[in-house]
């Protein structure tokens, strides 16, 4: 009987929980990215203002939940120092969301370098990862194509994992879909 109850429960009640990395150089927008989606999903979440986040020093964490299933992002500090850390965090990852910063061209090809060591970490073999090329608001940042060409000697190194790349701003919340992979 406490069988049956406990599982009826779990059915009821019990959410598929998902463990979401948030990575990327500091300043690109992780946390701008965290807080919006926060805000968008949890009703009740009165976050920070947007335009007041400073850049992440070590790990913010927020849950959403989707219907039956709980997100948990870990957005981690970007800082050079700092991405040594990150693969502590790869056992435990469902996905990763790669956030670039469209506006900062001189460091692309450090963001690029980044990216290649994450997706080349055996720990993540098969996690599908989510690019997003942040900060699309600002007129003068780099398009799609400008930033696939960044990253274009990565591409034969996602292997078979779903790998999808979307322009956006975590600032305003405005998104279009741009497929790079
Ligand atoms: P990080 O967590 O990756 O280090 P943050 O980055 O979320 O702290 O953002 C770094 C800076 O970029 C912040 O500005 C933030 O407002 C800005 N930013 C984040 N996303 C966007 C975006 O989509 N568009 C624009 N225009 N700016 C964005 P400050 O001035 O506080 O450093």
């Amino acid at each position: 009987m406490y069988t049956l109850l406990s599982g009826l429960y779990k059915y009821m009640f019990q959410r598929d929980e998902y463990c979401v990395l948030i990575l990327g150089l500091d300043n690109a927008g992780k946390t701008t990215f965290l807080e919006q989606t926060k805000t968008r999903f949890n009703k009740n979440y009165k976050g920070m203002s947007l335009s007041k986040i400073t850049t992440t020093v070590g790990l913010n964490i927020g849950t959403i939940d989707v219907g039956k299933t709980r997100l948990m992002f870990w957005d981690l500090g970007g800082q050079e120092e700092l991405q040594s850390l990150w693969d502590k965090y790869y056992a435990e990852s469902h996905g990763v969301i790669y956030v670039i910063d469209s506006t900062d061209e001189e460091r692309l090809s450090e963001s690029k370098r980044a990216f290649e060591k994450m997706i080349t970490s055996e720990a993540l073999e098969g996690v599908p990862i989510l690019v997003l090329a942040n900060k699309q608001d600002v007129e003068t940042c780099l398009s799609i194509p400008d930033i696939k060409t960044a990253f274009s000697d990565c591409i034969n190194k996602i292997g078979k994992r779903d790998c999808l790349t979307q322009a956006c701003s975590a600032l305003t919340g405005l998104r279009t879909r741009n497929p790079l992979c």
